[in-house]
């Protein structure tokens, strides 16, 4: 990618890569670059703050943090960024993720995070949800957000066809 990346991608550590490679694949099918980067709140807190004040300056417009167990990725990033914060908690572990989502979620006044669902899920919506924070200043990539949203539709009437022709009719014991 050539573009000078608009969205971070970060993960507290490579074992996260797979659940955030769903946000980096709804980027690209928007045509949008990113850079993805390993940075923890716990291991790597100098390199991690580091990241969260340069990142403005660098172009960078929407963050997106996943992270597992104690994720206190996406509030250190945002402690240290006037940029928006989207944090993904990673399942996995004994606990699969709500340990992670509830310290993603419960920031205090005045440092939000903007939490996305548990996993993967998650991770796409936060794909998506960058594109659209993107979008309110990029018309080109409001339309793509347009179709995709038309091709949601189409794939739920598309499964509805599917169903009524296999069978499952309508019941009336009148
Ligand atoms: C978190 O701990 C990471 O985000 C990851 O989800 C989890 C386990 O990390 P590793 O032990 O696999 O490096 O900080």
């Amino acid at each position: 990618m050539d573009a000078s990346p608009l969205v971070g991608i970060l993960m507290g550590s490579d074992s996260d890569l797979q659940t955030m490679t769903e946000c980096a694949s709804v980027l690209e099918d928007f045509g949008i670059a990113y850079e993805l980067n390993v940075l923890s709140a716990h291991r790597s807190p100098h390199l991690a703050a580091e990241y969260a004040t340069s990142a403005r300056e660098r172009g960078l417009k929407v963050l997106v943090c996943g992270a597992g167990r104690a994720a206190h990725l996406a509030g250190v990033i945002a402690a240290h960024t006037t940029l928006p914060v989207l944090g993904v908690p990673i399942d996995g572990g004994p606990l699969n993720g709500v340990d992670a989502l509830y310290a993603t979620v419960q920031m205090p006044p005045g440092i939000p995070v903007g939490t996305l669902a548990i996993g993967s899920h998650g991770a796409r919506n936060a794909g998506i949800l960058a594109a659209q924070i993107l979008a309110l200043s990029d018309d080109a990539l409001a339309e793509k957000l347009v179709a995709y949203k038309k091709s949601l539709e189409e794939g739920v009437a598309k499964k509805n066809r599917r169903l009524q022709e296999t069978g499952w009719k309508h019941y009336n014991p009148a």
